[in-house]
């Protein structure tokens, strides 16, 4: 059965328990509990239209309009929405290393917004950040080289103060960058039938079906997280494979949670990329993080024909939360059993609202929850496999004595009052401040960063204009899914990671480029800095 009312199931969940920035949770929609997943319903996923641009003149030429819409997220329900060229998220963009690429943005939204190119190695006033908003009505249209190694790359609202807002919106998109050393490969390359990006994004509805967004002091400082997932802008997805292998390249948009991916049966599968470009060689696992911000691609195996489910669960990131013991990145997974099977699903389900009813409020701890991401279910006539590559390409050796200086970064976050009073988000003491300068480095030198989280929760730390190295995390040498390109990486708690970077070409002794942490909401309350290259 699915009507409205069983749709609205779920705001039982926190019904008249806590109150929200003044609104009463009982206004909340919880997903997790609703028929569409229990009924089973299930929706084709949708794949962002990829736009290769129009080629003028030697430039790859983007037309992007920002815009309101309204979506069909739920039954019967119309979710106002942002977009790009469309009401939700925006499509695919394409381009090639070495490509000159203009972005013409426009703005028909009611407020002031920005587009940041995530990842991209680009001059600072064309990255898309605090220092170049787009007015209401407004029309920005920054040119650059395409400079990176091929991967999926995505761009998103960066505007002051309103980057969770809008990006929670739909502000964000998917850019595949391709170059001709990765399409030799005989990696699956076709998009949208056996090349698949999935944009991943937590979100919570109102009664009315609007999206339920608030920075009351909980959801500032443990991130804004929903309970329905959203998957290319789809509710409880199915993707018809019809190939062999299946190469799925992750997003992690959510504002703020952080996921285990995996697969309902435990299968394995190989991880060939990580934020920026491919890794050395493919990694088999059956398990991968993702932080808000980052990126991977897994390549999977159908051959077997089973339809197979791909589930998050979402990580706790609280250090000071016990039990579980910690795995991978000094984090506890949400749900221990992943890998082991699902069982009954029903059950686990069950389960894990009963643990969302008893943390949703304005405790400390996060929701642990468990969601599908994606219904695979492989079609009789499949394209057959190919063998997977055992390596994909070489990356410059990384070497500490290459760095001529280390800078520290400590992330903080203040506790209650200095919190809601602002400044409570910090790196190194300090709160995002547009007209200071934090840092200045020379251009054409490389040096080591040194994340240090003195807070008890985990941040993943962004730093534009760079694809950096994971050098170490507490003096030991990274996983190997961690030791590809990155432009995000996770610090945990009383954690220490030194990234290796350099910073080429572009300078601009006035406009900075951003770091940040990449839960929206932390960098919104200030904790980010800015650097320029000199
Ligand atoms: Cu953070």
């Amino acid at each position: 059965m699915t009507n409205r009312r069983s749709l609205l199931g779920g705001a039982a969940i926190g019904g008249g328990v806590l109150v929200i920035g003044g609104i009463a949770a009982r206004e909340f929609l919880g997903g997790g509990r609703s028929s569409y997943i229990s009924s089973g319903s299930v929706n084709p996923l949708q794949i962002p239209t990829l736009y290769p641009g129009k080629v003028e003149g030697g430039v790859r030429i983007f037309d992007l309009n920002l815009q309101r819409g309204t979506s069909r997220f739920l039954k019967g329900v119309d979710t106002p929405t942002i977009g790009i060229n469309q009401p939700y998220l925006g499509p695919t963009l394409e381009m090639y290393a070495g490509d000159t690429v203009r972005m013409n943005v426009s703005s028909e939204l009611s407020e002031t917004a920005t587009v940041h190119w995530h990842g991209f190695h680009l001059p600072a006033r064309a990255d898309g950040g605090p220092h170049q908003p787009i007015e209401p009505g407004g029309k920005w249209s920054p040119s650059f080289e395409v400079r990176q190694r091929a991967s999926m790359f995505w761009y998103h609202s960066h505007a002051l103060h309103r980057s969770g807002p809008q990006v929670y919106q739909g502000l964000a998109g998917a850019i595949y960058v391709r170059d001709t050393e990765s399409e030799r490969l005989d990696l699956p390359n076709d998009y949208g039938i056996d090349d698949v990006p999935l944009i991943v994004q937590d979100r919570a509805f109102n009664r009315d079906g609007s999206l339920f967004y608030s920075t009351s002091m909980r959801n500032v400082m443990m991130g804004m997280t929903g309970n329905t997932m959203l998957v290319n802008g789809t509710v409880n997805p199915v993707f018809e494979a019809r190939s062999n292998l299946l190469r799925l390249r992750l997003l992690n948009g959510s504002n703020a949670r952080f996921y285990r991916f995996a697969f309902d049966d435990g299968r394995s599968f190989a991880q060939v990329a990580s934020d920026g470009g491919l890794l050395e060689q493919p990694y088999r696992t059956n398990n991968v993080i993702l932080a808000p911000g980052e990126r991977t691609q897994i390549v999977i195996d159908l051959s077997d024909g089973s339809p197979v489910a791909f589930l998050a669960d979402s990580i706790e990131t609280m250090g000071m939360m016990g039990g579980g013991g910690m795995q991978n990145r000094g984090m506890m997974s949400g749900n221990d059993r992943m890998g082991d099977g699902m069982g009954d699903r029903r059950e686990g389900r069950g389960e894990m609202m009963d643990r969302g009813m008893r943390t949703n409020g304005e405790g400390m701890m996060n929701e642990r929850q468990r969601f599908t991401v994606l219904n695979i279910r492989p079609t009789a006539q499949r394209r057959k496999a190919i063998t997977m590559p055992t390596r994909l390409l070489s990356l410059p050796r990384v070497d500490p004595t290459d760095a001529v200086r280390t800078r520290r970064f400590v992330l903080n976050m203040g506790m209650g009052m200095s919190m809601m009073r602002g400044g409570g988000f910090t790196i190194n003491g300090q709160s995002m401040d547009m007209q200071r300068i934090d840092e200045t480095v020379k251009v054409n030198t490389t040096e080591i960063w040194q994340i240090e989280n003195a807070s008890m929760m985990a941040h993943p730390f962004h730093i534009h204009d760079v694809q950096f190295r994971v050098l170490d995390r507490n003096g030991r040498a990274p996983g190997p899914e961690e030791r590809g390109l990155k432009d995000t990486v996770t610090v945990a708690p009383r954690e220490v990671v030194r990234v290796i970077l350099r910073f080429e070409e572009y300078t601009d002794p006035d406009l900075p480029y951003m770091y940040h942490c990449h839960i929206l909401e932390h960098e919104d309350a200030g904790m980010m800095g800015q650097f320029v290259v000199v």
